[in-house]
């Protein structure tokens, strides 16, 4: 075969840290064509550029903005700190204030059981694992892995009980899920205007877990896949929480026993060693501390699902098993307790899922509802998954309310409060996917406003 003569010879390519050295270049790319010679001519005039930088240009050729550039920073001009060998990456002490937080909306109690994810200072679908949303019915534990063992048992062939060890060394998958506590946006419920998107949406997180799909163990076991209808999934903590889930969500592979979020191991506030992960069905099915997996024929009408997580509705009735996270949105800015400093260009962005799939489109106003424009989603867009979506806005400095209305490609829409209440009454807690609507006052400050 020819050699492609536009590209140099791999036997005279030199490592990239030689490119600083003009013959080096030279010699490399003797033999290529005029246009590619001249592209690194530019390339290599340019780093040299840089590498002269302390020579700033004179003031008359100073660009348009902050003069300050051109004075060196102690930053620019010192040795920076060493190597961070002793202990784990910090964010920025810059970013301090970027925090999870308990909600002014909750009565505070000698414990708390709640906190928040800041969702208007995070960027793309990923929730920094010191983020995540953190929901313990009875506190939290940090559990020696050694000791851990999950339990499977009921209508199996072979109860088994098995160590961290044995779990690890199976095949894993690692996927993107977003999980919401089924009580997210419940003040809102009531009225009760939380100001700002952390704590009207900051029950929701989104993570790559890893993990062992269920049904890989299951299998080991010898469940009975055909009369085993449903499994109860135990958490090791005091709340002993347990909660069934349905066979035909285990089967799909979907529904994880994960060890793994974001790249290491789960946080112990997010049920270190080992949770379950059920994609697309309300948080509190995803057990921390997972310790037993029971397969059973009939749904186990526990206490965290007769009790709680019960949705009732405008004929004093209780709706039981509502597991699934319908379709909702969220613009997370500008959103309540921001403050916009100028008239003129803005992102609005947010963030929109479905326990349901993937979401289709997302539709935004900034007029109350009465128009709406196709908002950009950002990629990649994940099955079960946060999906951001971005839309060009310039604000007038008049009044505007902001609202985000998502759809999915089951073809579920979001409902707006008076869809939602004529339905669902005004008296539930759980499972309030409602389009939320932030009003930006003239003053710039943005607002959490209800619209009938
Ligand atoms: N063992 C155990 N699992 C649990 C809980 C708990 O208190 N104990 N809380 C549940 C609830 S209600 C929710 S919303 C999620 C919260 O998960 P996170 O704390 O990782 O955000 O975990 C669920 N799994
Ligand atoms: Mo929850």
């Amino acid at each position: 075969m020819k050699p492609d003569e536009t590209q140099p010879s791999g036997r005279l390519l030199k490592a990239p840290e030689s490119f600083l050295d003009p013959t080096g270049v030279r010699t490399v790319f003797a033999e290529g064509k005029k246009g590619r010679r001249d592209f690194i001519r530019g390339a290599f005039a340019a780093a040299a550029a840089t590498a002269g930088a302390v020579a700033m240009p004179a003031r008359a050729q100073q660009p348009a903005g902050d003069p300050a550039i051109l004075e060196l920073p102690a930053h620019s001009k010192g040795l920076g700190q060493p190597v961070v060998t002793d202990g784990y990456g910090k964010p920025s002490q810059y970013e301090r204030n970027v925090q999870r937080r308990q909600s002014p909306g909750l009565t505070q109690t000698t414990q708390a059981s709640v906190s928040f994810a800041p969702l208007q200072s995070l960027f793309g679908i990923v929730t920094p694992s010191g983020l995540h949303f953190e929901r313990h019915h009875q506190g939290w534990w940090d559990i020696d892995p050694s000791q851990h063992r999950l339990m499977l048992n009921g209508m199996v062939k072979t109860p088994k009980v098995f160590t961290m060890d044995e779990i690890m060394r199976l095949p894993s998958v690692s996927r993107f899920h977003f999980i919401e506590c089924g009580a997210n946006t419940g003040m809102e419920w009531g009225n009760v205007a939380v100001p700002t998107c952390q704590y009207t949406h900051g029950m929701i997180s989104c993570s790559e877990f890893t993990g062992v799909p269920l049904i890989t163990l299951l299998e080991m076991a010898g469940a009975d896949l055909v009369n085993g209808k449903f499994v109860l999934a135990e958490g090791a903590d005091g709340s002993s929480m347990t909660r069934t889930i349905p066979m035909s969500l285990i089967r799909s592979g979907e529904v994880l026993v994960a060890y793994g979020q974001n790249g290491e191991m789960l946080r112990p506030e997010q049920g270190y060693p080992l949770r379950l992960v059920v994609p697309g069905v309300q948080g509190v099915s995803w057990v921390k501390y997972l310790r037993r997996i029971e397969v059973g024929d009939q749904p186990y009408a526990t206490k965290d699902e007769a009790i709680h997580y019960v949705d009732l509705m405008p004929d004093g009735t209780h709706r039981q098993y509502t597991s699934i996270q319908e379709v909702k949105s969220v613009v997370t800015t500008p959103s309540g307790g921001q403050v916009l400093l100028d008239q003129g260009f803005y992102n609005i962005t947010g963030l929109a899922w479905s326990g349901r799939g993937k979401i289709k489109h997302v539709d935004v106003s900034v007029d109350g509802g009465r128009n709406w424009r196709r908002a950009r989603l950002q990629g990649p867009v994940m099955d079960k998954c946060l999906t951001r979506f971005h839309l060009d806005w310039v604000w007038d400095g008049k009044p505007a309310i902001i609202q985000s209305r998502a759809t999915d490609d089951t073809g579920h829409v979001q409902p707006n409060y008076r869809q939602l209440r004529a339905v669902r009454g005004s008296r539930s807690i759980y499972h309030n996917n409602a389009i939320q609507s932030w009003l930006v006052q003239e003053s710039g400050e943005v607002r959490n406003v209800q619209l009938g």
